[in-house]
């Protein structure tokens, strides 16, 4: 099984700023988590992050017939981009929206997400966990 890992504008900062928020822990760390989680559950994680929207939408595309299962944290786009929510309409490849804060705890524009309304499941607040998470529930509902 095949998973990409897609995080969003200013995830690779993790750990450099706002510790209170996201940890301490930075997104070198994040990308070994992913590693340890798709070698223990024999899976091969593709992993890839961008600033930029059009990138993300191209690499959505790009997993059309290559990609089983989609994680994916738009960062900021979540909450502005119509442009990822059909770009993973499109492909329909089965997609986990992960947040690492606790986005309903925050200020109001962070409920709002136009990519959660195309992912069968929305992880929030579990911070880096929740990747682990989004993979355990892709590899128990579509491994094979
Ligand atoms: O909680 C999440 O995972 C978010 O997707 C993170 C986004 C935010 O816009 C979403 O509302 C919730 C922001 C990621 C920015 O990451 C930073 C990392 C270090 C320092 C500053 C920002």
């Amino acid at each position: 099984m095949n998973i990409l890992v897609l995080n969003g504008p200013n995830l690779n900062m993790l750990g450099i700023r706002e510790p209170g928020i996201y940890g301490s822990s930075t997104y070198a760390d994040l990308l070994a988590l992913i590693e340890e989680t798709a070698d223990r559950l024999g899976v091969h994680a593709e992993c890839y992050q961008s600033n930029h929207e059009g990138d993300l939408v191209d690499k959505i595309q790009w997993a059309y017939g290559r990609i089983d299962g989609i994680v994916i944290n738009p960062a900021a786009y979540t909450h502005t981009s119509v442009a990822i929510l059909d770009a993973l309409k499109a492909v329909s490849i089965p997609a986990v929206e992960v947040h690492i804060s606790d986005v309903d705890s925050r200020e109001a524009f962070r409920q709002i997400s136009y990519a959660g309304l195309a992912c069968e499941k929305t992880i929030k607040g579990h911070g880096f966990a929740g990747y682990r998470e989004a993979m355990e529930y892709l590899v128990s509902a579509y491994g094979h």
